[in-house]
């Protein structure tokens, strides 16, 4: 196999747990590689190497934090177009999201997240007062398997430009690009013990990990179910916690707005990485009197979408990522058309092996139906037709969520009133524009704590208030 590891790295060297986990390839179902299947005992070990190696890293400038995230950089530039294809491998993304979304947006992560360790003070003087921000110490980060690189990179940039030293545990369905940027952390002579990686599965090796006290710092992102186990655990021993987990984002298109041009752009945010965004805009929420038309060229634009295999240029959308995430999204979509629903979309075959699901409109149930409520994980979208403005910021923040959002109007006035009114960590207005300086982050069942920018730098940092 391609891609069999069977170790996990603990203070700058590779040890055996002795059990492995195999890494499916969701697109042909093939097992492509292994990972190693780490417990308990090397969450002992790689905390403690976390917790020695703090000292003399928090203890360094943070110019030359800087260099050696800048180092782990160029060398996983090196090697972009294998971490690509690894990607396409085992997330079943399709080539150009892999390059893009996947692999060259967590070069941008990691290079701003050396910028602000090279610019941001430190220390604030503010009359009597000198507040002193230092590192918090030793992070557990904790990473799922729709993005797995990005996920590592926004966590691991910001823990090190802060000072911590981290322990890493990659998604158990998702580990090889970990391992890619453990490798990469040798090369770039990273100290020892800066950078630990543990994969494992969840209850052998995350929960014992969100537990130990030796931990100060938890970063999790995943679904809400077990983000809340895991901020009730840290809790017990007073660790930071910031918590990204699902999200059910609205886009809302005004009634002065390119209807088609939201539309799709609409669909399309929707459908990035086959829906396994926790981000996606998976409500579309249009005037009521639009709605017909605005499901039509949904449908037609998810129907034009190209299924199939992510190695192939042409492709749009990849396999889900496991097959449990399908029979999910198969069941809630089968689920709503029981309870009334319209599917937009036809329901073309999809390659029989692999997790293929096409792209799926649906429209017609209320607006606070499960399908509209509850994430969904898939490529799935949901329109809904609105009164007026009120009624539209109404449905937008009537779910648990509060992640992203969009609106779309062409009076800018309008659409930054209804913007600053969604209850949602970030909200764009007529673009999809990935910015890797906005905080992202949500608010209620979306989460706790901002990641990116320097938001997500402090959430590595502890504050000390010196009176003069
Ligand atoms: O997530 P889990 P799952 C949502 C999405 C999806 C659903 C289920 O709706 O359908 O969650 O996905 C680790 N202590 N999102 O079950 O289990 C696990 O090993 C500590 C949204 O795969 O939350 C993995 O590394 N860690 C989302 C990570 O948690 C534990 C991304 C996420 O897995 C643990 C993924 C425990 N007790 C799913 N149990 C997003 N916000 O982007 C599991 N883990």
């Amino acid at each position: 196999m391609r891609w069999s590891r069977d170790e996990a790295l603990i203070g700058g060297r590779w040890i055996r747990p002795g059990a492995t986990i195999e890494v499916e390839n969701p697109a042909t179902t093939a097992v492509i590689g292994t990972s190693a299947r780490s417990g308990r005992a090397e969450v002992e070990q790689a905390v403690a190497a976390a917790r020695e190696a703090h000292g003399s890293w928090s203890a360094l400038a943070p110019e030359e934090r800087a260099d050696h995230i800048d180092a782990v950089l160029s060398e996983l530039r090196r090697q972009r177009e294998e971490l690509i294809e690894m990607t396409v491998a085992e997330v079943g993304a399709p080539v150009r999201v892999a390059a893009t979304w996947h692999v060259d947006a967590s070069f941008d992560v990691l290079a701003s997240a050396a910028r602000h360790a090279r610019t941001l003070p430190l220390v604030v003087e503010q009359g009597n007062l000198s507040l002193h921000r230092r590192s918090a110490g030793v992070a557990a980060l904790i990473t799922p398997w729709n993005y797995p690189l990005y996920q590592l990179a926004t966590k691991v940039g910001s823990a090190l430009a802060a000072g911590c030293t981290v322990v890493h545990k990659p998604s158990e369905l998702t580990p090889l690009s970990a391992y890619a940027f453990a490798e990469a952390t040798l090369r770039a002579g990273l100290p020892d013990g800066v950078v630990n990686l543990l994969p494992g599965t969840g209850p052998e090796v995350g929960a014992p990990l969100v537990a130990h006290e030796q931990v100060d710092v938890v970063s999790f992102t995943g679904s809400t179910a077990v983000g809340r186990q895991v901020a009730a655990t840290a809790v017990d021993h007073l660790a930071r916690v910031t918590l990204e987990l699902g999200g059910k984002s609205a886009s809302i298109v005004c009634d002065d707005a390119d209807l088609a041009t939201a539309v799709r752009w609409s669909v399309d945010s929707c459908m990035l990485n086959s829906g396994q965004t926790c981000s996606a805009w998976t409500r579309l929420l249009v005037p009521e009197d639009r709605l017909d038309e605005a499901v039509e060229i949904a449908a037609a634009r998810a129907d034009e979408m190209v299924v199939g295999d992510p190695a192939d240029l042409a492709t749009e959308l990849g396999p889900l990522t496991n097959a449990a995430q399908r029979a999910k999204v198969t069941e809630m979509v089968a689920g709503a058309v029981v309870r009334g629903a319209r599917v937009a979309t036809k329901t073309t075959a999809t390659p029989e092996t692999g997790h293929f699901l096409r792209p799926v409109v649906l429209t017609g149930l209320p607006v606070d139906d499960p399908i509209s409520q509850h994430e969904i994980f898939g490529p799935v979208l949901v329109v809904h037709g609105y009164r007026d403005d009120e009624d539209a910021l109404r449905i937008a923040n009537g779910t648990a969520y509060g992640l992203s959002g969009a609106v779309w109007s062409q009076d800018s006035d309008r659409a930054r009133s209804l913007a600053s009114r969604v209850d949602a960590g970030q909200v764009f207005i007529n673009e999809a524009e990935y910015d890797v300086e906005a905080p992202f982050g949500g608010w209620k069942n979306s989460g706790t704590g901002r990641e990116l920018g320097v938001e997500g730098l402090l959430e590595f940092t502890e504050l000390t208030a010196v009176h003069l």
